[in-house]
């Protein structure tokens, strides 16, 4: 067991700058732990997790790595009414797709006014709204990761895949080096943070790995490895060739085969993993299927194309799931 140094919240100066996180699920723990104690330079007391009730409270945490060991942190997690929200200047929103809007955009004004915001959910579409409801000197940069990590408990996350971090600014004021720096240490062991611009296409090639495996997955009851098999290789090329369509009238050019040699790569590397959307249906929880492929056929809309295979996807799934609502994670 590894012993790290607990700061407790009375060290934190007034005047410090903060980095929060919102959303305290596995991910949102990961990058606690990523960001604290398993940086280079661990900076314990200026990383905070932003909570639900209006009071500051302390949680220890667990985290254990892939040597299987196990870090000890106890974290601040701040309330709503606490005034160290205005010290905080970036925001990594870790919570689901359909909670960002809910979650995010009352917190808006009692940040920093320089806050910046990045926003690491599964799907697109929040960031839309997101985009909209900043002040002018608050930026925002949108990113996505495939790091992996598996909820113990609610207070122990298990890092259980490596995997690449990208990010890219979006809207507003661009991210000062300084805190892009920090954001460097989200890497994974040999995959370093990518940074893109523009940021789109890679969220549009994700987007095309989840409309795929996640409501297959979530429909058959299965793990994300018995995608490969023949039986859906025709169901994936269509949802594949659906999304490249609204992709380039959306001004994103994405190249059918690579992207669905990268579907496949990913069906294969997390062949023994149930997807989220499994798990959320699993679970009885909402899904973020009105990110994923309901974002498909959204902008399908728009540009007046038919998507019959995300349309009927989007669906199935709502027959299946919870409707959507903050307060049922
Ligand atoms: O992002 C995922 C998810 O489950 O949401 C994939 C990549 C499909 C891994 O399971």
């Amino acid at each position: 067991m590894v012993k790290t140094s607990l700061l407790p919240p009375s060290s934190t100066h007034d005047s410090h700058r903060l980095i929060a996180i919102l959303g305290a699920g596995a991910i949102g723990q990961l990058m606690y732990h990523k960001l604290t104690v398993c940086s280079p330079t661990p900076e314990v007391d200026d990383v905070m997790f932003i909570g639900r009730d209006k009071q500051t409270r302390q949680q220890k945490l667990d985290f254990i790595n892939d040597k299987q060991q196990c870090h000890k942190a106890l974290a601040t997690i701040l309330g709503t009414e606490d005034n160290r929200l205005a010290q905080v200047e970036l925001l990594l929103v870790c919570v689901k797709a359909y909670q960002v809007e809910l979650a995010l955009i009352p917190l808006l004004t009692k940040l920093s006014p320089q806050c910046h915001i990045v926003l690491l959910h599964n799907g697109l579409g929040p960031h839309f709204s997101v985009a909209a409801a900043l002040a002018k000197h608050q930026g925002l940069t949108l990113g996505t990761t495939s790091q992996a990590a598996l909820k113990q408990n609610q207070w122990q996350v298990k890092h259980s895949g490596f995997g690449v971090t990208q990010l890219g600014h979006f809207s507003g004021p661009l991210m000062p080096t300084a805190l892009k720096m920090r954001l460097n240490n989200l890497h994974s062991d040999h995959q370093p943070i990518e940074w893109h611009q523009p940021v789109l296409p890679v969220l549009w090639q994700k987007l095309a790995i989840n409309a795929v495996i996640n409501p297959l997955t979530a429909l058959n009851q299965c793990a994300n490895g018995q995608l490969a098999a023949t039986q859906y290789q025709a169901q994936i090329a269509a949802i594949i060739g659906e999304l490249v369509q609204v992709a380039q009238c959306d001004g994103i050019n994405l190249d059918k085969a690579a992207l669905s040699a990268r579907v496949y790569q990913v069906i294969a590397l997390t062949s023994a993993n149930f997807s989220s959307m499994y798990q959320d249906v699993a679970h009885g929880r909402p899904t973020e299927i009105h990110e994923i492929n309901g974002y498909i056929c959204q902008q399908a809309k728009a540009h007046q194309l038919d998507v019959p295979q995300n349309q009927a996807l989007l669906e199935r799934v709502l027959r299946l799931s919870k409707p959507n609502n903050i307060n049922s994670t």
